[in-house]
């Protein structure tokens, strides 16, 4: 049976701006207040995908969620019509700009997903990660947990998982803090979950928050059904928390055997290493970045390891898919350049550009939750999530039909912005055959 690791990629909503929600991510810090442009974001996701594709990958893509988010202003007491609720809510602008942000565009924070042959079931299993630690992102995982359940039906490949109670202490950030090794994908595989910071300490060290604890992590571990004996640990530094890796996906990507990562990003990097060679045998390459050629602070300007490591159909090496902003980094360019020179695992790199999202400190692989499927898996989708030419095509169409070319937050509470989104989405459920979805179709 083959087996694919399909990226799933979130499209980037009609509200996407710049609201400067999440403390800690420097990117969306920086550009708060600037004017951003939704339609350019959804077509820079869109050739993303189109891109991989072209390498000969299986591409899925995951819609965005309603916003701003009538559900959570009713949980909140606002009553009335949907047009009331939305103007008695922009009296409140903070709150207004948190239930409208378009973060739901990385995926890569939508859940940790476990592949079959890693669970103790033989399904694949999902949590939505709970989002706790920003607001604006802990009104995703209803909303998440339809979508998936919807597009990898419950029942005997597909098992899934409620978000994690708890808030704060068992704060989980879904895929972004995971990975995985795996001679082949259909192969048992080695799972690394970081976390930031342990759920009953307070600790001093860090200046900005770290969003994952380790009882989190330990316990989608055993809800997932893991191989403890597969299973690794592992603590991110203060000092990469601090220069703005809000998730471990700024500073370390894997793909298969391979683990490309910086040198500082783990607070314990000899005790990670042994514990993954404990659990994965011989055979893990680690191609770890030193701080002398590549700094933490490009690094993360820079989004160098927010890359997707790809294993392309025909090339022997693998390929980094990368943000234009490496090639504004030149440390990362000569990095890089020695990189592919060095005859490592790594063999080619592709630039795209993906600035819209970039901006709020989301790279290419914040933008989609890879999911290990089976050919039979793949037929057994509950909707039309997986990408052909005549898909793409669609959703380009739906882009340019729906979305403005100019949003600032002062516009988010605007009653037509908020009708154009509802319009939208709902034409998206009937390209991608989600059925009716949002709270506003019910
Ligand atoms: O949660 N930015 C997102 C970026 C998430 C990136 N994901 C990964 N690294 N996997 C976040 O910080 C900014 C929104 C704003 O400021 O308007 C935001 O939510």
């Amino acid at each position: 049976m083959r087996y694919h690791e399909v990226n799933f990629d979130g499209l980037v909503g009609p509200t996407h701006n710049y609201a400067g929600l999440s403390y800690g991510n420097v990117a969306s810090a920086s550009n708060k207040g600037r004017v951003a442009n939704p339609r350019e974001g959804v077509l820079q996701g869109l050739a993303k995908m189109r891109h991989l594709m072209s390498l000969g990958l299986v591409q899925g893509v995951l819609p965005p969620h309603e916003r701003p988010h009538l559900p959570t202003l009713r949980a909140l007491g606002f009553q009335g019509r949907d047009a009331e609720i939305l103007s008695a809510a922009a009296r409140h602008p903070a709150l207004l700009v948190n239930v409208t942000s378009a973060a739901t565009m990385w995926t890569a924070n939508a859940a940790t997903v476990s592949p079959a042959p890693d669970t103790a079931d033989g399904r694949i299993h999902f949590t939505p990660a709970n989002l706790a630690a920003m607001f604006h992102r802990a009104i995703e995982p209803d909303t998440t947990a339809a979508v998936l359940r919807r597009i990898f039906p419950e029942g005997d490949r597909f098992a899934h998982h409620d978000p994690l109670i708890g808030g704060h202490h068992m704060g989980d950030e879904g895929a972004a803090n995971h990975c995985r090794f795996s001679d082949g994908y259909g192969a048992p595989g080695v799972a690394l979950f970081v976390y930031g910071r342990n759920a009953f300490e307070t600790d001093r060290d860090l200046s900005y928050p770290g969003r994952q604890t380790r009882e989190a992590s330990e316990a989608i571990a055993r809800q997932h059904g893991l191989d403890p004996s597969r299973t690794v640990f592992a603590r991110q530094s203060a000092k990469a928390i601090n220069a703005g890796a809000f998730h471990n996906d700024v500073v370390a990507v894997s793909n298969g055997p391979v683990f490309f990562h910086h040198e500082e990003a783990f607070a314990d990097p000899d005790g990670l290493g042994r514990d993954l060679n404990a659990a994965y045998g011989d055979g893990l390459q680690c191609v770890t970045v030193p701080a002398d050629r590549v700094g933490l602070q490009d690094a993360v300007t820079s989004y160098l390891f927010n890359s997707q490591l790809v294993s392309v159909p025909g090339r022997e090496r693998m390929t980094l898919i990368l943000p234009g902003e490496v090639n504004e980094t030149p440390a990362v360019k000569d990095y890089l350049d020695d990189l592919i020179a060095s005859g490592g695992p790594i063999g080619h790199c592709e630039i795209l550009d993906v600035r819209q999202s970039m901006r709020n400190g989301g790279g290419p692989a914040c933008l989609r939750l890879r999911v290990v499927l089976s050919e039979d898996d793949l037929k057994a989708l509950g909707a039309q999530a997986i990408l052909d030419a005549d898909c793409i095509e669609q959703l380009e169409a739906w882009a340019h039909r729906h979305y403005r070319d100019r949003l600032l937050p002062e516009d988010l509470g605007d009653p037509a912005l908020m009708e154009e989104g509802m319009a939208a989405l709902d034409d998206l459920t009937g390209i991608l055959g989600l059925g009716s979805l949002y709270a506003f179709q019910k």
